[in-house]
């Protein structure tokens, strides 16, 4: 799995561009990219680096759940999300504090800043665990994955479960083309605080065994990428656990790819180093629904990976 990541890694180093981009951050991009990974070699998460798997498996069941309140990933220790559900709070009516506005950049820049930006953030992360009408509307992220993938609103007024539709085709009609969740709403984005960047995933069926393609607009490949390729991993695990089957492939087909250009160090870090083996994954086995697994029963076997790697999120 860290092969074909590095590659991916050293192939925008050499050929990728400069460009701009939302955040101010700068990146370097290139558009169009896929990665394959068989996931009976082994769990794809990256040896290179430490990934926290722990938090990649909070966020998917957070998924699942259909829950969009970043409320259970604080209950989880899972902060991967904060910067968005803060967002919202210091741009609201209710915000009183001192200004907050491009807190991602200045938070990097200015350390005076970014002392006050980390109180503020402290009470918003309390507020959410402990104030039920604060976290109904400012914990809240809208329209994002979980709401997607469980509750889609269709054109006719109905509410769609994506999830539950694939599980019950492929246990119906395994050759279907048409296994597939979008999460992508042009009547929505207005409403949304970040528009979904894996906005699309596909199942296949093939010889008793699950394959997963997930599609992307638009990448982070260092601290993005790894979450990404882990969470539809599990995801597939789960399913193929759900429907009686053996994992097949898992496909990442990127739209514009970038290393944002505060992580080239990190990266050339990481490029120096060798692969591990890969770890594997075991599921509880007494669990019956893929919507009543726990943080507990999902285990990973033999991880030993390089050391962590820090590098600031852009927001
Ligand atoms: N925005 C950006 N700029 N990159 C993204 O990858 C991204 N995501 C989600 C939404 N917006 C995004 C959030 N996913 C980390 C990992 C995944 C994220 C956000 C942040 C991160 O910081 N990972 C650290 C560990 C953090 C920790 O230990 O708390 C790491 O080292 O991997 C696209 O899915």
């Amino acid at each position: 799995a860290d092969k074909v990541y590095l590659d991916l890694c050293q192939f925008i180093l050499e050929k990728g561009t400069r460009k701009e981009d939302r955040t101010g951050t700068g990146t370097i991009s290139t558009f169009g990219y896929q990665l394959r990974f068989n996931l009976q070699d082994g769990f794809p998460l990256l040896t290179t680096k430490r990934v926290p798997f722990r938090l990649v498996v909070s966020e998917l069941l957070w998924f699942l759940k259909g829950d969009t309140n970043v409320r259970y990933l604080l209950e989880n220790n899972n902060h991967i999300w904060d910067e968005w559900g803060f967002q919202k709070w210091v741009e609201s009516e209710d915000y009183i504090g001192p200004d907050m506005s491009n807190f991602g950049i200045r938070s990097q820049l200015d350390e005076e800043f970014n002392k006050l930006y980390r109180e503020q953030m402290s009470i918003y992360q309390e507020k959410v665990l402990h104030d039920d009408d604060f976290s109904q509307r400012f914990g809240n992220l809208g329209n994002v994955y979980g709401k997607q993938w469980r509750s889609w609103e269709g054109a006719d007024g109905q509410v769609y479960d994506q999830i539950q539709y694939i599980i019950d085709e492929i246990k119906r009609n395994p050759d279907s083309r048409r296994l597939i969740c979008n999460a992508w709403s042009i009547s929505e984005l207005k409403g949304q605080m970040l528009p979904p960047c894996h906005f699309a995933f596909q199942f296949y069926v093939v010889d008793g065994k699950l394959s997963c393609m997930f599609n992307m607009r638009s990448t982070d490949v260092f601290l993005g990428l790894p979450f990404n390729i882990a969470s539809y991993a599990l995801l597939t695990h789960l399913l193929a656990y759900e429907c009686d089957l053996e994992v097949g492939e898992l496909v990442y087909t990127g739209a514009d790819v970038h290393i944002y250009s505060n992580h080239i160090e990190q990266v050339e870090k990481q490029l120096s180093r060798e692969p591990r083996p890969l770890p594997t994954i075991k599921l509880n086995r007494l669990v019956k629904s893929i919507y009543n697994f726990t943080m507990d029963d999902i285990e990973l076997i033999g991880y030993d990976p390089h050391g962590p790697i820090k590098a600031p999120v852009a927001v």
